[in-house]
């Protein structure tokens, strides 16, 4: 590709405000948020989520049920959590539930899941006069050389080359989009660790790929045209530049949420650790409790701002 073909996006200073980046919008008699069956002439946005300040998103919908079930337990909201219902019960595409002003939603695997889940989040986010959100991802990740069961919070989200950016093809031209995190909120996420027990976190680079096996450098999936030498050598050259953890949507969601001025912390646990192995082998008990992990951090950041605790 010629230099012409690259264009660099700058995104507008961190505000209150939702940017959503397009004049289009506005010339819309009715936004079909089509994913999450909800749009702007069927639903009153501003009352279903006017008061919304942080939104979780993670890749599983039962994940980010028992999110939803949790936090409001934490925040100690009257009511029962069985009675939070999937307001997107319409379609099977995404699961989203509301507790109090905290929103929990499923993205599914990879960089095209989160990503359209993403645009239609943010359009809802405006339609609905939203202000002041932030935006978490909690998921889970293989580590570089980290204990299974660490959390790592994001600093700079990376792609496979080590580049803090997310490319985006757009009429046949390569956008390039910067996935800088917001450091205040992941130095606060990092200070709240310390207030937890068996929540060991390190802030480190995150990189994001488009596939698990081969994408990863794993030895175990259907196809592999490398040898254990070129895996070793790809993830010490990954850990030298910082990267900590692997998985698969980061650099969409930080690249979308900097673009349209939203502050937003990537927060995901390890596995296992990928200089040991490639299988996730390790029990399903202990997986369950790992992966509450970035859930009790979070949350625990939630009570803090609301000034629960
Ligand atoms: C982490 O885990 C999933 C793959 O197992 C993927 O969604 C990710 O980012
Ligand atoms: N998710 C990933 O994307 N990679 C892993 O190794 C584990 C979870």
């Amino acid at each position: 590709l010629s230099q012409s073909e690259f264009i660099i996006h700058e995104p507008p200073l961190v505000t209150d405000q939702v940017h959503v980046m397009n004049p289009h919008l506005e010339t819309m008699k009715e936004d079909i948020l089509y994913h999450f069956n909800l749009g702007t002439n069927t639903h009153n946005l501003p009352e279903m989520f006017g008061d919304i300040k942080f939104v979780c998103v993670g890749g599983s919908a039962n994940r980010m049920k028992s999110f939803a079930q949790f936090i409001h337990q934490e925040l100690a909201l009257s009511g029962n959590i069985d009675d939070i219902t999937d307001i997107c019960e319409g379609t099977d595409r995404y699961s989203m539930y509301k507790v109090g002003p905290i929103l929990s939603i499923s993205h599914g695997m990879g960089v095209p899941s989160i990503s359209i889940m993403l645009h239609e989040l943010i359009k809802l986010l405006h339609h609905a006069h939203c202000h002041n959100v932030v935006l978490f991802r909690i998921g889970t990740s293989g580590g570089v050389g980290l204990a299974p069961g660490t959390v790592v919070v994001t600093d700079k989200a990376v792609d496979c080359f080590f580049r803090p950016q997310f490319d985006q093809v757009v009429l046949g031209k390569v956008i390039i989009r910067s996935t800088e995190l917001d450091e205040g909120i992941f130095k606060e996420l990092l200070q709240c660790s310390s207030e937890l027990d068996n929540c060991p976190t390190v802030i480190g680079n995150t990189m994001c790929t488009h596939d698990f096996y081969e994408g990863q450098g794993r030895l175990d999936g259907a196809l592999c045209s490398f040898t254990t030498e070129d895996k070793m050598e790809y993830l010490r050259k990954a850990y030298n530049t910082g990267v900590r953890n692997i998985e698969m949507e980061s650099t969409v969601f930080a690249a979308l949420c900097r673009a349209c001025g939203l502050k937003a912390a990537v927060v995901c646990v390890t596995l296992l650790n990928r200089f040991d192995g490639d299988q996730i082998s390790t029990p399903h008990d202990v997986l369950v409790e790992y992966q509450q992990r970035p859930q009790v951090l979070v949350a625990h950041l939630i009570k803090k701002r609301l000034g629960l605790i």
